[in-house]
């Protein structure tokens, strides 16, 4: 097992929820009922998995039209960062899991200390939602991540060893300014050319009301490829991963993946290598999704990782002996993992991304790229679009490793998709 590093956010101390004696009681007794905090797709694509393991999906989302909703045993309907709606959660299941994470992870800690039984751990999460400490984590792993500082303010927070690399960080733009919490899909991450930028961005932002968002800066990765893995692990410490996959990402949202990727034995070997030791050190249960960098000169880097189900890894759903969210499941409920071997021998999964502000169920849209076959098109049944937004995702297997046919596929479908906006 990998060295621990020390925590990077000392002032949060959780409980190990493996430790407590509801868990030692859940650990041994069927998991019948899986609390899932969020009801967006990632819980809506739980459903046939918990179906199949005999397990109830007991989900927490503010709205009657979020897709889990649909799907799940029993719905709470609260904010995801509610933690009285996660109070009334955890009394209708035996363990709570996330979909999501924007929680708050003090208040939830509250829960875990009374004995409520969270995987993966909130002590895991402590370790990485805040992309700050995320880094920070696995540099003390000594895990390849970008050149990066936290930043609160031109004029303040030059944090002593930091100050060296931020002046040399922004000496070098372009940078990456990216919120510490709370962005995804490209929300809350901006590509700065120029310091006058930056220092309107950081103003901007220091105006808007709530909470001032504490940034990170890192330098820009001028990368030839982006790379992800999914990777699990159980209870008892297995661990599998998946193929890893190419994605391509637009506006920093991912428009495709395309597994396996084509990369050499060597960058493969150390892409599974850091998630080894990652999910290890971390002790996490559950999966995990890493996104790396792969630079021009065969160099891998960390970008960022996800204490979830990922995109990345929808592909699992049609490609692979078990999905991950069936692995997810698994994980969560103290089953052995399972069977992570990728079916066809290149699976290719488009995004169907909102493009306009509609409330379109785009069927005609859905029905046409349902002839290309073998695509499988998963719909997410949201009401509402608006540029960006996953609506759903497309899979095609195909039987031939030719990366030219996956590309034409993965156009085909974008022309049908997109060609409204157009
Ligand atoms: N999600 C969570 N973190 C990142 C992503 N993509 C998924 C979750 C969440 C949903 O996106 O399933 O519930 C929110 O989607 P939307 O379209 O409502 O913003």
């Amino acid at each position: 097992m990998a060295a621990q590093p020390e925590p990077v956010n000392p002032q949060l101390t959780f409980p190990n929820s493996t430790q407590t004696l509801e868990s030692l009681k859940n650990e041994s007794s069927k998991i019948e009922r899986l609390g899932v905090i969020g009801g967006g797709q990632l819980a809506w694509m739980m459903a046939d998995a918990a179906k199949k393991l005999g397990i109830k999906l007991v989900v927490q989302t503010p709205n009657a039209s979020d897709p889990a909703v649909a799907i799940a045993a029993e719905t709470i309907f609260a904010q995801v960062d509610d933690a009285k709606g996660t109070a009334t959660l955890a009394s209708r299941c035996d363990v709570i899991t996330f979909e999501n994470e924007f929680v708050d992870l003090e208040a939830l800690s509250l829960l875990a200390q009374q004995g409520v039984c969270f995987r993966p751990s909130l002590q895991v999460l402590s370790q990485i939602l805040d992309k700050y400490d995320q880094r920070c984590y696995l540099q003390q792993l000594g895990l390849p991540v970008p050149k990066f500082v936290a930043l609160q303010d031109l004029g303040e927070e030059r944090q002593g060893e930091n100050s060296r690399s931020q002046i040399d960080l922004l000496a070098t733009f372009p940078v990456v300014l990216k919120a510490r919490r709370h962005g995804y899909d490209g929300q809350g991450t901006f590509i700065i050319k120029d310091l006058d930028t930056l220092e309107q961005k950081l103003a901007a932002s220091s105006q808007q009301p709530g909470h001032q968002p504490l940034f990170l800066l890192e330098e820009f990765v001028p990368f030839e490829r982006e790379l992800a893995i999914i990777a699990a692990r159980s209870i008892t410490g297995e661990i599998v991963t998946y193929p890893i996959v190419e994605t391509q990402q637009q506006e920093q949202v991912c428009r495709r993946a395309i597994a396996p990727a084509e990369i050499s034995s060597d960058v493969a070997a150390e892409v599974e290598a850091i998630a080894h030791t990652l999910l290890d050190s971390l002790q996490a249960v559950g999966v995990f999704g890493i996104e790396l960098f792969l630079t021009p000169e065969g160099k891998v880097l960390i970008n960022e990782i996800a204490p979830r189900t990922h995109n990345s890894g929808h592909f699992t759903l049609d490609a692979c002996e078990v999905s991950q969210f069936e692995m997810h499941l698994r994980a969560v409920c103290g089953l052995p993992l399972g069977n992570p071997v990728l079916r066809p021998k290149v699976a290719v999964m488009v995004n169907l991304l909102g493009y306009e502000h509609s409330e379109n169920d785009y069927l005609q849209q859905r029905q046409q790229i349902e002839q290309i076959p073998p695509a499988y098109v998963h719909w997410y049944g949201k009401t509402t679009s608006r540029p960006g937004r996953k609506l759903g995702h497309v899979t095609v297997l195909l039987d031939t490793d030719s990366r030219h046919q996956a590309e034409a596929i993965a156009q085909q479908i974008e022309f049908i998709w997109y060609q409204k906006s157009s």
